[in-house]
């Protein structure tokens, strides 16, 4: 009795139209009945949404590939390649604060609809991480490359060796050496000038993460997170956003999220894997990036008030919803009906 449940069970939650079903000492292949779930409406295809104000720019990037019937994982890729080639922003790719040694060094990461996942740590040079995180999904038997190894992938695969540090994040650089201490104080950023909240995590020199995520016209999911980090971190730091599960993650069953703003707070509660298992069992996308923020003011309620963490997630129902600790997080979102910046909900006021 309790085996049958258990099957029913599953075969509801199976994909519409045809679901395969094991459970313990039962195996069938059943036509999945054609109810509607409690979920509500057909999602609203395709769509993207990705973090902080050059998402719509990368979302116009990405929709390029999305209106023309292409895939969710191409359509990330495609996106945030324009936020790193910017060089206008301190935070992602080209044009990125360095380390507190001047290194620029990129964290990146990608995942499509079946679980392939790729990703690059604290790899220099080169212009386009996302890509290389790519093609370390596609090309290797592994998930993940770091520093001179990733260097070296990439090289191999034709990317060039370029110089990221522009004048202007040198400059910024050199101007934070004046006081900063090169001691392992977590968030020293938010000490360089505490007068100033373009230091906090959050603040225009300090936040930036692109996470993006995408539904194609088929309801397929993609997800792609870059970053050059927290500025002026140390040499060989890598936060959260090229960590599986943490900055970014995707399930073809439930949906993705993306996170920006402090990585190690995000690492601790794998903030991102979190938001899709709370959004498995039901919950809405803002709630679970709600619960995600919460969890992280219940560890330290005295860290988390000096502190930027965002969340952005959406279901495969095409609901989306974000939440974040301070105020000032914004996300934008395209689809047939929209294109524009949303502000996420804070727990701050
Ligand atoms: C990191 N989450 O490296 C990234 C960067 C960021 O505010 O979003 N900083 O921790």
């Amino acid at each position: 009795m309790v085996k049958r449940r258990r099957f029913l069970q599953q075969s509801v939650k199976g994909m519409a139209g045809l679901a395969v079903t094991a459970t313990a000492g039962i195996t069938a292949t059943v036509k999945a009945p054609a109810v509607k779930t409690s979920r509500g409406p057909a999602p609203n295809l395709p769509i993207v949404l990705s973090t902080w104000d050059f998402g719509m720019a990368a979302n116009k990037g990405a929709w390029e590939v999305l209106s023309a019937g292409g895939r969710a994982v191409d359509a990330v890729e495609a996106g945030v390649r324009i936020t790193e080639a910017e060089g206008t922003n301190f935070t992602v790719g080209y044009g990125g604060l360095p380390d507190r040694d001047g290194h620029v060094t990129l964290d990146a990461c990608i995942m499509d609809d079946k679980y392939g996942c790729g990703s690059v740590m604290c790899l220099e040079h080169i212009m386009h991480p996302i890509s290389v995180a790519r093609l370390v999904m596609e090309k290797t038997p592994h998930v993940i490359l770091v520093g001179d190894g990733a260097l070296q992938f990439a090289l191999a695969n034709g990317f060039k060796r370029e110089n990221l540090l522009t004048p202007a994040a040198e400059k910024a650089w050199k101007e934070w050496l004046k006081t900063a201490h090169y001691s392992p104080v977590i968030n020293i950023e938010n000490k360089a000038n505490p007068n100033s909240k373009d230091h906090l995590p959050g603040g225009k020199y300090n936040h930036d993460t692109i996470g993006m995520i995408a539904l194609d016209r088929q309801g397929n999911i993609g997800g792609a997170c870059t970053t050059s980090g927290m500025a002026f971190k140390m040499r060989g730091r890598v936060g959260d956003s090229p960590v599986i599960g943490a900055g970014l993650y995707v399930d073809n069953e439930v949906g993705g999220a993306t996170a920006t703003g402090v990585g190690e707070e995000v690492i601790r509660i794998v903030g991102s894997h979190l938001i899709v298992e709370l959004m498995r069992q039901g919950a809405a996308p803002e709630q679970a990036c709600r619960d995600a923020v919460e969890r992280i003011v219940k560890r330290s309620p005295s860290k988390a008030k000096d502190l930027q963490v965002g969340f952005l997630a959406i279901n495969k129902q095409g609901e989306y919803g974000a939440f974040c600790l301070q105020q000032g997080f914004s996300y934008a979102v395209k689809s047939n009906t929209e294109d524009q910046m949303h502000p996420g909900k804070s727990y701050y006021p």
